[in-house]
């Protein structure tokens, strides 16, 4: 690991020189403007915040330190044998800016191994006092909290570090959090849905197929899917909610486990990653009004329409920023092409890609008609035998660890400051307009 740890730190020693150069040289130059209507809309499309791990085209969709996923799939290492790029890889590619090879990946693995065995005994009794009925995402962002115990870097601090170090302690939390996400993650789902049959972590394993593994699913196809799924959920630039927030509480220099909980608690919203728990009840909730068996195209679109009429938003549809059909249910979709093209879930979520856009966009307001990540998962999962759809976010939470983490740790690198934008209110903006009007007829 100190190896990575070394890589990272010349890396951002570098970038850090950089951007102090172009503040100074350049600071004052504008990178664009913000109106009204942005700071009641939630503040699309204002470029206010630098993540170096991914970035977003609204037509192309993610590209992960400048790499598509069509083009990671090819290129980050994979397991023996596998066909599917490992996860680590990954965080490998977001934290230094390369591309691993599979001896560094190697590396990680095996530190995410050693380290998985270093959850402590009272996150799991923490987690055992809690009601079994609790939404899984609560637990895991409870258990997760509550190994804020072992922060290195609340330690270091609370003995003085020094600013230019807080990078090095981050690191560590960040991968022994990593380590050990998925453990949780499968605790809380073996006590609740497996009558607390827990399944201890395998050394020999990745990290995606160890996860498979302690949550009892050891096919291989089934680690295959998991490789996949915690790669594509990694990292979605800075502004989404569970990326931004986690930044915005790590800018305060709380610790990983402080952060990284706060943006869970974000993912868990339903306009969020809470959505892919979401399409699957609306689909089952669909079959069922149908009459169970194969919908038809028509049925799907009365379907819709209603759902609509009833006030609510078509869940795994629509998107911030994206424009165009999401690259993340593209390679689901592929996979599932591969291998299970008969699924009837499976097909019955290719029909609602038929349908549900051009209803969307003869409602005039819906920017983005398109599927995201969200409208292809559950289905994946669920014909692999995990049915449980509440536990789905969890899994979307162990993936973006990977992204925000990683992201935290160049946040701590490069120094950057406590985040304060400044809030104005509803006179302030009346005020401003009035003032621009008479400006106007004075220029008039
Ligand atoms: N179904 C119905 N209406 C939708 C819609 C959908 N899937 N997507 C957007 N709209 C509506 C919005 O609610 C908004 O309506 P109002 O003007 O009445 O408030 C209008 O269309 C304009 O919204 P937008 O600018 O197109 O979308 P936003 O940037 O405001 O919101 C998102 C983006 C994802 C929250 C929204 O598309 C949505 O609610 N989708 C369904 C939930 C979902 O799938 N979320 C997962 C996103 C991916 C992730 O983070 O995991």
């Amino acid at each position: 690991m100190n190896q990575l740890k070394e890589k990272f730190a010349e890396k951002a020693g570098q970038l850090a020189a950089e951007i102090k150069t172009i503040i100074k040289e350049n600071g004052d130059q504008e990178v664009g403007k913000v109106n009204i209507a942005q700071i009641y809309g939630g503040m699309r499309g204002v470029k206010a915040l630098v993540t170096e791990t991914s970035s977003l085209d609204p037509e192309e969709g993610i590209r992960f330190r400048g790499y598509s996923i069509p083009e990671l799939r090819e290129k980050l290492p994979k397991a023996p044998g596998g066909v599917e790029p490992l996860p680590e890889g990954l965080f490998y590619l977001m934290l230094v800016g390369e591309l691993p090879t599979e001896e560094e990946v190697q590396m990680i693995s095996a530190e995410f191994a050693k380290r998985v065995q270093e959850v402590p005994d009272h996150v799991f009794k923490t987690l055992d006092g809690l009601p079994v009925d609790m939404h899984p995402m609560t637990q895991f962002s409870i258990g997760i909290l509550s190994m804020q115990t072992e922060s290195r870097f609340a330690k270091a601090y609370r003995e003085g570090i020094s600013k230019k170090d807080y990078w090095d302690p981050t690191f560590e939390d960040v991968i022994t959090l990593l380590a050990g996400a998925p453990r949780v993650a499968a605790y809380i789902y073996n006590r609740k849905y497996r009558d607390n049959q827990q399944i201890g972590p395998d050394p020999n394993l990745d990290w995606a197929a160890n996860f498979a593994h302690m949550l009892g699913f050891d096919s291989d196809r089934f680690k295959r899917l998991m490789r996949l799924y915690l790669t594509i959920h990694a990292d979605h630039e800075g502004g989404n909610v569970s990326a931004h927030t986690t930044h915005l509480v790590g800018s305060a220099l709380s610790d990983a486990y402080l952060s990284y909980t706060s943006g869970m608690n974000g993912l868990a919203g339903p306009l969020h990653g809470l959505a892919n728990q979401e399409v699957i009840r609306w689909i089952l909730e669909m079959k069922d009004a149908l009459g169970g068996g194969m919908p038809t195209k028509e049925q799907i679109a009365n379907y819709v329409k209603a759902t609509l009429e009833a006030g609510k938003v078509i869940p795994g549809y629509g998107h911030a920023v994206l424009r165009k059909p999401d690259p993340r249910y593209v390679a689901q979709m592929e996979f599932a092409k591969e291998v299970m093209p008969d699924d009837e879930l499976v097909n019955i979520v290719w029909m609602i890609y038929d349908v549900v856009p051009p209803i969307l966009q003869a409602t005039g307001k819906v920017k983005n008609p398109w599927p995201n990540v969200d409208a292809h998962s559950g289905s994946l999962l669920v014909q692999h035998g995990m049915q449980e759809y509440d536990f789905y976010t969890v899994l979307f939470g162990v993936s973006r660890a990977l992204g925000v983490l990683a992201s935290l740790c160049w946040d701590r690198a490069l120094g950057l400051p406590i985040e304060r934008p400044k809030s104005v209110t509803t006179d302030w903006v009346k005020h401003t307009v009035e003032e621009s009007k008479a400006e106007q007829f004075f220029t008039d």
